[in-house]
């Protein structure tokens, strides 16, 4: 096997999944977990001390960070064709839309599920939640006015930043107050269009049944 993933349903490394499927590259999973009451694989905390998933492995080393491994493997394997080169146009646009996901969209989940991290007291995490679900539609407003009436995140080109939009729409719960992509129509089209691709349907299979 050429890679190794730390996994759990639900994950970012569902994301990272779906981009090795994409790739075509020969992978094994490592089953983890993202229950706070249960422990990790030694393994997967050798390389991220977070705990958190996704963490790759290849070879003798291995890394973490959902949006670098992404960046990682799609320049690892360019015959696959999910990201500009260096050189095209689009890579700037590329680059600016996994870290904002990264760095600002997630964040705004970590705020709503993961208030504990951002208040100073119990007391405090329902404040944390409720910005959180406010920073939520800010962000997504921003990423759905970035995309307009393109088809694809980049304009015309289909790119790993697709799959990444897609893996976090399926975060988004309204039971929790959080916005649903009705209120993200561009984000919403990209999210559909990306659910149909055939590694989407194999590793969202129970997502896909549960929501859809
Ligand atoms: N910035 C990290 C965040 C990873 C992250 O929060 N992973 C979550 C699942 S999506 C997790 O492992 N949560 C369990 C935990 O925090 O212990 C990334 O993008 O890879």
């Amino acid at each position: 096997m050429e890679y190794k993933l730390f996994y759990a349903l639900g994950s970012a490394a569902q994301g990272v999944r779906v981009i090795l499927e994409e790739i075509g590259a020969p992978y094994e999973l490592v089953q983890s977990t993202i229950d706070m009451s249960k422990p990790r694989p030694p393994a997967q905390l050798a390389i991220n001390p977070n705990g958190w998933v996704p963490v790759l492995l290849w070879g003798d080393t291995g890394m973490y960070e959902c949006a670098a491994i992404t960046m990682f493997l799609c320049d690892r394997h360019p015959a696959a064709g999910l990201a500009p080169r260096f050189d095209e146009p689009e890579r700037g646009r590329y680059l600016q839309t996994l870290v904002y996901f990264s760095n600002s969209v997630q964040n705004a989940f970590q705020l709503n599920y993961y208030p504990d991290r951002f208040a100073n007291t119990p007391a405090d995490e329902p404040s944390a939640q409720r910005r959180g679900i406010r920073r939520l539609r800010e962000t997504w407003k921003v990423i759905d006015d970035q995309i307009g009436d393109g088809e694809w995140i980049l304009g015309e080109r289909f790119s790993a930043a697709d799959v990444y939009l897609f893996m976090l729409t399926t975060w988004l719960n309204t039971s929790r107050g959080q916005p649903s992509t009705d209120e993200f129509p561009n984000v919403k089209r990209i999210a559909e269009a990306v659910m149909r691709r055939p590694s989407v349907q194999l590793v969202y299979a129970e997502w896909i049944a549960a929501n859809t």
